[in-house]
């Protein structure tokens, strides 16, 4: 017996089986005879989740008895990956789990099948919160991860007629075995509504509008550990007398409910459009719902072993992922100030050092601002909260560089021309202790130009955190062939939390008959995406559709590639498959005209014998996590070509290296480390670099029109998409890369396509690619999540694992 009294739950297949058997009976009500696929899929899941509750109970013990400081990541997106794979890896359970359904009579292919992927997230921010989450249980630090349960994820993407379609992603739809309801822990939200001041002199906030929180959680194992951390996720729901029974008894059924479905619409979806006024207000309403729910649970859990509020710092470290749960830091100022009656000053000090702010990007475009009327009228009392701090704030600005007025208006939290707009991250610079970039370089622009007055402030509070990728679920988990070699050649599998150890496969780079295993590796994982000859170079360009990104780069280069094909009957060329995956904002029509056209591209590829041997477009819809983990692995080549200066850091191209792609970029994000690590030999660079793109773009006299003309080979390019060659598609990709081409795709194109024809002279060379490939591997262990985590863990939260004991 555990130490709950309990029967420990049975490690052989034979006991996993009766645990399905007991299951599916007593939880599902049925026998494997009459059990549907769902009924044993919801079944298997429960199986495995019990085997990961006991842990969870014994870490929670731990965790409180040690009452640490405890990390707690405030995140309005997490793209968790599919959860049945991963928690049979990290439960052990994975074999015997097949075992037990085979001789069930069942087929685990069929019923794993069901496991649906929950896509609380866009792309690379969401994504990163689930590696981190992952690390921090891998390492025993004592977390929560908080978010919203939207009922509907992500948008699915399909294609009609080359175009992006989005449908509605009811991930849950059918329920979500994953997660544990808690209700006894829902809390109470305000909106709307004003404020008063009473007799004592006190701010009160009479709301008008009131909705509650449901929270339910998923289990975070960690891995090689007994330690399970959780990620709680808040539902919206209506208040008790948001039902008007009196309007459903005389018919008004949609009106009896409006309040309600009004209250439940704040957690409906990920990003509601942002087109309209009540869009905005919406997402808006989302960001304060998630920091309002997790802020008092965080506090009642503060309560359960502490009393003094001067601890709750030392208790208490809050990470905000980006700005969007930013609205936290004036919601504890009006919870310590206003409901626990603290001073101000100390209610301040308390807040500072409660939070961290971690920036993910670079576009001035991207960085959140809110219109004042907006926020005065959803939250009153946070407007005036805001403006005391910048006021205090703006003062201490004045001091210290009197008489420079430009200054004080750029950093003021609010900005007041065109229009008055809360500025987030100024607000989160404001109220945080710590404030870091993402990659080295991304750290280091926030500290030069877009945060730079606050670092010229406050230049302690500047850090860098370079991104890291999960090697469980990006290596282990993804690419299970690989893992295994790995495993081989390194005698052991400790890398798995211990990245770092790669770097002994190195001497067997020189390996030929290792060689030989890692292609064979290869080719196998892209047999198994079935996308595209196996044996074709596959060159995988999988992300979010954004013009810095620079799809239309890579498009321009397929266009001049497939140009010199035709031009060139008779002669060999080394043959490619080019795999897109992504998808782009919903109201992003730039982006999207973008996706448009590389189908109509790859259509007229596909449909032309004379170029179709050597070039394939491939295009599958609907990128998602479970998709980058069959693409990842079969992956050749990386295309990491965004402006250099634009992207933050960048995490595919992490996991692409790491899985042995080379990667052919420019100097920016993350892709500088990248390079240093695997040697500047195996990696193919181009393009300008920061200070040249900068240079260009601000001169003033950058002229995409004179690069059009100056070269034959991208004229020809562009030409063909303005003639309608690709079936009429893509003259706005064009026009708009002529007329003004924001991110200098042209400026870069000629030395990308000569980086490109380096690519093909080295891919001929089998044996020095596949050396190359194997040295991307091993120099890769320092993008682990785990490390990422450890610095952050060091620098920033100042907290200590808590190991769980038996
Ligand atoms: O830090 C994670 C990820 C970076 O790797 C990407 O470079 C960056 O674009 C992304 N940012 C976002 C949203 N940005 N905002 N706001 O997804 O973060």
């Amino acid at each position: 017996r555990n130490g709950m009294g309990l029967r420990p739950l049975g490690t052989s297949a034979a006991e996993f089986e009766q645990d399905l058997l007991s299951n599916l009976y007593y939880r599902r009500g049925t026998t494997v005879e009459s059990a549907s696929t769902q009924d044993a899929y919801e079944t298997l899941a429960l199986t495995v989740r019990d085997r990961l509750a006991e842990r969870r109970v014994r870490t929670a013990a731990a965790q409180y008895a040690a009452n640490p400081r405890w990390v707690y990541y405030l995140s309005a997106e997490y793209l968790l990956g599919k959860q049945l794979e991963q928690n049979m890896l990290y439960s052990g359970t994975d074999r015997i789990a097949r075992i037990a359904l085979r001789q069930l009579g069942l087929d685990p292919d069929e019923v794993t099948a069901l496991d649906l992927e929950p896509g609380l997230g866009n792309g690379g921010l969401g994504r990163l919160a689930a590696c981190l989450l992952d690390a921090m249980a891998t390492l025993d630090i004592p977390a929560v991860g908080y978010g919203i349960r939207y009922d509907f994820g992500i948008f699915k993407q399909d294609f009609q007629d080359g175009r992006q379609i989005e449908r509605p992603d009811d991930w849950a739809f059918q329920g979500n075995p994953w997660e544990f309801p808690a209700p006894d822990d829902q809390q109470t939200v305000f909106f709307y509504g004003h404020t008063e001041k009473d007799a004592a002199g006190r701010t009160l906030w009479i709301p008008g509008e009131v909705v509650f929180a449901e929270p339910s959680h998923m289990l975070v194992p960690g891995h090689g550990t007994d330690t399970v951390n959780i990620v709680r996720l808040w539902r919206a729901r209506g208040s008790h007398s948001s039902f008007d029974l009196s309007r459903f008894s005389a018919g008004q059924y949609a009106e009896a409910v409006d309040e309600a479905v009004h209250a439940e619409n704040i957690s409906k979806v990920l990003y509601p459009d942002d087109s309209t006024e009540s869009g905005r207000e919406l997402r808006l309403k989302q960001q304060y719902f998630l920091v309002s729910s997790s802020l008092r649970d965080i506090i009642r859990r503060f309560r359960l072993r502490n009393s003094d509020w001067t601890d709750f710092p030392k208790k208490t470290v809050i990470q905000l992922n980006d700005t969007h749960p930013t609205l936290a830091i004036p919601e504890l100022m009006r919870l310590l100030v206003d409901e626990e009656g603290l001073s101000w000053d100390l209610a301040w000090a308390i807040t500072k050092q409660t939070f961290a702010y971690t920036c993910h990007t670079l576009l001035p475009e991207a960085l959140e601002t809110w219109p004042v009327h907006m926020f005065e009228r959803l939250l009153p009392r946070h407007i005036e909260i805001v403006y005391a701090i910048n006021e205090i704030f703006l003062t201490e600005v004045r001091n210290r560089f009197p008489a420079d007025l430009d200054r004080v208006r750029r950093m003021s939290i609010i900005q007041e021309e065109p229009e008055r707009r809360v500025r987030m991250a100024n607000l989160a610079v404001v109220g945080t202790q710590a404030v870091n970039g993402v990659a080295e370089l991304h750290s280091r622009l926030l500290a030069d130009i877009t945060l730079r007055d606050f670092a010229e402030l406050w230049p302690e509070k500047f850090h860098n955190v370079t991104n890291g990728i999960s090697p469980r679920r990006f290596v282990k988990m993804a690419n299970p062939a690989l893992s295994d070699l790995i495993t081989e050649g390194l005698g052991g599998d400790a890398w798995i939390t211990d990245l770092d150890r790669l770097a002994g496969l190195e001497p067997l780079a020189e390996d030929a008959s290792f060689r030989l295993r890692w292609r064979e590796v290869k080719q196998a994982n892209k047999v198994r995406l079935g996308l595209g000859d196996p044996a074709s170079l596959t060159d995988v360009m999988i992300k979010r559709f954004h013009e810095y990104k620079r799809q239309q780069l890579k498009l321009l280069h397929i266009i001049t590639q497939y140009h010199r094909i035709k031009q060139n009957p008779g002669q060999t060329f080394v043959p490619r498959t080019v795999l897109f995956a992504g998808k782009a904002a919903p109201a992003y029509h730039a982006a999207k005209h973008i996706i448009r056209l590389i189908n109509a591209v790859a259509a007229t590829i596909d449909a032309d014998p004379a170029v179709s041997p050597y070039l394939k477009v491939v295009f599958p819809a609907n990128y998602n996590v479970t998709l980058s983990s069959l693409i990842i692995p079969a992956a050749d080549l990386s295309e990491q070509i965004s402006l250099a200066g634009k992207e933050a850091s960048g995490t595919g191209n992490m996991k692409l290296a790491l899985n042995g792609a080379l990667t052919v970029g420019t100097l920016d994000g993350a892709n500088i480390e990248i390079r240093d690590r695997v040697g500047a030999d195996n990696f193919f660079l181009f393009g300008l670099d920061t200070p040249a793109a900068l240079e260009l773009r601000n001169g003033g006299t950058y002229s995409p029109r004179a690069y059009y003309e100056q070269d034959g080979e991208l004229r020809r390019a562009l030409d063909a998409i303005l003639d309608g060659k690709f079936a009429g598609v893509g003259r706005e990709v064009a026009d708009s890369l002529l007329g003004w081409d924001e991110y200098l795709t042209l400026a870069d194109y000629r030395t990308y396509v000569d980086a490109q024809d380096d690519v093909d002279a080295a891919w001929q060379d089998t044996e020095s690619w596949t050396r190359r490939s194997i040295l991307n591997t091993a120099r890769s262990g320092f993008f682990s999540a785990d490390r990422t985590v450890r610095d952050y863990a060091s620098e920033i939260w100042h907290v200590t694992p808590v190991k769980v004991t038996r």
